[in-house]
């Protein structure tokens, strides 16, 4: 069982060391190119719109960090199968392992080009060397273990000759044990004489690896050493019986006792083993932390210097947040801001690489780079952005202070085209979304934005530019890192998440949440404060009721209206009797309209229903 784990081992802490070298590798060719990164954005990509979904409502913000526990659970059990089939003289798991590198190459290439392909190639094939090697061990280590005891008696007694007689795999442990002792009895380099012969007559000699070697030398000289400082006299034939009584017994060299040859061997496997994985560990941490630090585009982040906005500033109405406890702030913090992207790692893209085409269905074409920005005028608006998977009573909703251009006066350069009905955004990393050309042009808000809350971007929500449209879901509207915008059709183009299923339009639902009290919490009796959000952004909140115990809807009273692209906050004092009561909340938007009770999930265009809680009072 035990050599089972050695083999299971060995294909772990190759396929760890394929990765870390991979991982070095991509820190020059470029952080996507890493094999994780690849294999990663591959599952992501073909993740259908319902487990997105699943794993969203699931894990919220942290589904990557699951990704990346699934893929590491699933490549684990892959190596170790690898290592399990390996075999010396059969490279079954090597040919397992290359497979999955070509694999792995061949998205890579068809991802980011040619040169992608370097670091896994690379990584595989050191991985598989390593493999070799370590498999190679552990067979040493096996036979030496099943055939250690004949080993020992013939080698001790025959010298290097005996291991001709044993099996042809254990000759080399059979000839360092018979090295030792022929250097007892004989000059110590006849010994090593035989000990090569016996190496070379023996094809796992060949394939043994020069450490290997190096190591059985080494054990050689070791003994020799232990047994001339021990005074054998030659004739000994075992250095046990020659150590006299009177003195403390040094600990024989393993080689030297029975069995020693594979104590040997398996030192040499575990040492093996411990090395590979300690690479591949520090290789792998390495590499990353190399790559981010040569892309990282926070210094240069620190230093921008934002545009001012023209026009009165932004003056948030005191009644705008209503500031009571378990409420959500009116303004959300970058820090606190929901996060919703699939990339694994977040693009850092130098405002000295940013530029933005805007091409396609347009009279001319236009190519804005960052410097041309300070041309421009800049606005700032306050707008509430929503994920489309945002469920009934999610926090996948943020309001935020964006300040950026204005994205109709850029089109109107380029000149759409009147039959024209989408803009296609491109990030720099080929995540696209479809906008209606409408959208982007009815007069409303939509912006180019380069600052959040009075700071650049944060780099995880899209440094340096991104885009912010009022009253449209993120996954249809809110691109981050964008630079490209083309001017299409809706029956020409896809966008990202259309293609796997959802919506390729995506206006924002009314909605509604209860933040406080929470749901199943147990208040004290009194007045409750019942307090939550609302949002229909670009038609604006009109009145939220509540319902407590399926009695009447009551108007719950209103923070301050600052836009209609923003939510509002809501609350409604309630005397609270004891016992277990049921508070459902529903908002009326701008036009009149109230929110639908009709249960539905995200998929394909935004989840809808009224959120529901049950707490009690004490
Ligand atoms: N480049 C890029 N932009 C993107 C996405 C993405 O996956 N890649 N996700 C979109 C989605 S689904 C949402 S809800 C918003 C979230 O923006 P945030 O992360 O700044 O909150 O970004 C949008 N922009
Ligand atoms: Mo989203």
């Amino acid at each position: 069982m035990a050599r089972l784990w050695y083999r299971m081992a060995a294909g772990i802490v190759s396929a760890g060391l394929a990765l870390g070298v991979a991982e070095v590798l991509a820190a020059f060719v470029g952080s996507e190119t890493a094999p994780v990164q690849v294999l990663g954005s591959t599952v992501i990509d073909h993740t259908p719109g319902g487990l997105r979904e699943w794993a969203i409502q699931t894990f919220g913000t942290s589904d990557k960090m699951v990704l990346y526990l699934c893929m590491a659970v699933v490549a684990i059990l892959l190596a170790a199968f690898i290592g399990v089939v390996e075999r010396g003289n059969r490279a079954i798991g090597s040919s397992v392992f290359a497979v999955f590198g070509v694999v792995t190459a061949v998205i890579a290439v068809e991802q980011h080009g040619v040169s992608a392909a370097f670091p896994t190639v690379v990584g595989v094939a050191v991985g598989i060397y390593a493999l070799r090697v370590l498999t190679r061990r552990v067979e040493a280590y096996e036979d030496a273990v099943s055939d250690g005891g004949v080993a020992s008696v013939s080698g001790a007694g025959e010298a290097g000759r005996g291991s001709l007689g044993a099996g042809e795999s254990s000759a080399a442990a059979v000839g360092v044990v018979g090295t030792s002792v022929s250097g007892v009895g004989d000059s110590a380099g006849r010994g090593d004489t035989s000990a090569n012969r016996a190496r070379a007559d023996s094809p796992e000699a060949w394939a043994d690896p020069p450490e290997a070697r190096a190591d059985a030398a080494r054990a050689r000289a070791d003994s020799v050493e232990a047994v001339e400082g021990d005074r054998l006299t030659p004739g000994d034939r075992t250095p046990a019986s020659s150590v006299s009584t009177d003195r403390p017994q040094p600990t024989p060299h393993p080689a030297l006792v029975p069995n020693g040859a594979s104590a040997l061997r398996r030192r040499q496997l575990l040492r093996g083993v411990a090395i590979t994985g300690g690479v591949a560990l520090v290789a792998g941490f390495g590499g990353r932390l190399l790559g981010s630090r040569r892309a990282d585009v926070s210094g240069e982040r620190a230093a921008v210097q934002l545009p001012e906005p023209v026009g009165p500033p932004i003056s948030l109405a005191p009644e705008a947040d209503l500031r009571l406890p378990g409420l959500t702030p009116y303004l959300t913090r970058n820090a606190d801001f929901y996060r919703i992207d699939t990339e694994l790692i977040v693009p850092q893209l130098s405002i000295e690489d940013w530029s933005l085409r805007i091409h396609g269905m347009v009279d001319r074409e236009i190519v804005i780079r960052w410097a041309d920005l300070a041309n421009r005028q800049a606005i700032e608006r306050l707008v509430t952005l929503a994920c489309v998977s945002n469920s009934v009573g999610g926090d996948l909703i943020g309001n935020a202070m964006w300040r950026g251009y204005r994205l109709d006066e850029m089109l109107a350069e380029a000149g759409p085209h009147p039959d024209a009905d989408m803009v296609l955004s491109h990030s720099v990393d080929g995540w696209t979304a479809s906008t209606p050309l409408s959208a982007l042009t009815d007069g409303r808000d939509a912006l180019l934005a380069v600052g959040m809350n009075g700071e650049p971007l944060p780099v995880s929500h899209g440094y340096p530019a991104r885009m912010v449209v009022p009253g449209l879901y993120g996954y249809v509207s809110a691109t981050k890192w964008v630079t490209e915008l083309e001017v299409t059709r809706f029956d020409r183009a896809m966008a990202y998440w259309t293609k796997r299923w959802w919506s390729p339009y995506g206006p924002v639902k009314t909605g509604t949440r209860i933040d406080t009290p929470r749901a199943n919490a147990k208040v004290s009796k009194g007045t409750v404060a019942i307090a939550g959000v609302a949002w229909a952004q670009h038609r604006g909140i009109g009145a939220v009721e509540v319902r407590i115990d399926g009695g009447p809807w009551q108007q719950a009273k209103l923070s301050a209206d600052q836009s209609i692209d923003t939510w509002r906050q809501w609350v409604f004092e309630w005397n609270a009797t004891p016992g277990s009561h049921t508070v459902i909340a529903r908002a009326t938007d701008g036009t009149g309209a109230i929110q639908t009770a009709d249960r539905a999930g995200a998929l394909p265009d935004g989840a809808t229903g009224h959120h529901e809680i049950t707490f009690t009072v004490r």
